[in-house]
């Protein structure tokens, strides 16, 4: 049996953590030979919900589940963590703009980013989901400086998945045959679902929709930069958090086990300059994921409106790092 690994999970007793916890522990995200320690995380006033949660934890007797420790204390959710899914964060309040949301969250990321950076293990991997996800995660990042930039990513899957789901439900083919689907940019409605490298079995889907221009732009691009309020919407107040665990597992098992041959994932990771996107933020790429690195997919050829569209969701990051910039030191 391998030794067990510490994952770090906070905002655990939220909605998504829910969905989560159990599919970690099942082995869906590492694998059924790799054993698990559970350190989960939240704030004082929800310490009361962990009783229930580890009590299912229990009762499902998870062959690979060795330990779980529940605390409000940071330094011993993060103590020696090999991953860290950041998944808590200030809800989004009534009339709350995103600034204020960044006002309130940055703070949070600033000391989870400290203390990830003098008690975790050298070479963990980060997933910032709690919004302003690539905000945040820049924010973790900057306040991390003895760990590896290139251990910190954002979580863009969801917005991947939904994107490889609308295609597939308009070709009429498994989500399985499609390959190479894009979201660049911030996790927010300025991202870009880029249809325009997608393939299904090794063909250009674009080839397959010459007719379907109109669609494209009016109904597939608005309905992945769109869907999480519609999703609020459908399920009468809350949001995902099914697909949001689900995009976890998927974002965090390609990253350490590797993306499928001939296809590619979306990830907010540090920028490089590549694609004229400055270093110093966190923006959506296509990558590929091999041996626990990812590497930008580069060189790809893109057009002038699509170019606009990538820089339409710079420049966004770009406002919201100027509201917190006081966060990085
Ligand atoms: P919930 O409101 O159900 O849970 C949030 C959890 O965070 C709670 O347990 C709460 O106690 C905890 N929390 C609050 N303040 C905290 C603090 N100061 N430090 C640590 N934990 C704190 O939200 P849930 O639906 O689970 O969503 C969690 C986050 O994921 C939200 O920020 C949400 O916007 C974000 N999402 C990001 C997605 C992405 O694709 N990047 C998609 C799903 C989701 O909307």
């Amino acid at each position: 049996m391998k030794p067990p690994i510490r994952i770090a999970v906070t905002g655990a007793t939220g909605q998504i953590g829910y969905s989560l916890l159990y599919r970690i522990a099942a082995g869906d995200m590492f694998g059924h030979d790799q054993p698990i320690i559970l350190q989960l995380h939240d704030i004082t006033e929800a310490q009361s919900f962990f009783k229930g949660i580890i009590m299912e934890l229990d009762d499902c007797a998870f062959p690979l589940l060795n330990q779980v420790i529940a605390t409000d204390n940071l330094e011993v959710a993060f103590g020696d963590a090999d991953f860290a899914l950041l998944v808590g964060a200030r809800p989004r309040g009534e009339k709350m703009e995103r600034k204020d949301l960044l006002a309130a969250n940055g703070p949070i990321f600033r000391q989870q980013g400290k203390t990830l950076n003098s008690v975790a293990k050298r070479n963990i991997k980060v997933l910032v989901v709690g919004n302003p996800a690539n905000t945040n995660a820049f924010i973790t990042l900057k306040n991390a400086p003895d760990l590896d930039p290139r251990n910190f990513s954002a979580m863009l899957r969801l917005d991947h998945n939904r994107a490889l789901s609308q295609v597939a439900q308009k070709i009429n083919v498994p989500v399985s045959k499609i390959n190479k689907m894009i979201v660049w940019g911030n996790h927010s409605n300025t991202q870009f679902p880029d249809l325009s490298h997608a393939t299904v079995e090794n063909q250009k889907i674009l080839e397959l929709m010459t007719q379907d221009s109109d669609w494209i732009n009016d109904t597939f691009i608005p309905t992945v930069q769109n869907r999480g309020s519609a999703i609020i919407a459908a399920r009468q107040g809350k949001s995902s958090a099914a697909s949001a665990a689900n995009a976890i597992i998927n974002h965090m098992r390609d990253w350490v086990f590797g993306t499928r041959e001939n296809d590619w994932v979306s990830m907010g990771v540090l920028s490089t300059g590549c694609y004229d996107i400055p270093t110093g933020v966190i923006y959506s790429f296509p990558v590929t994921c091999k041996n626990g690195q990812y590497q930008i997919v580069e060189d790809l050829k893109i057009t002038p409106s699509d170019h606009q569209r990538m820089q339409q969701s710079y420049q966004e990051l770009l406002t919201e790092q100027e509201a917190i910039k006081n966060l990085f030191n």
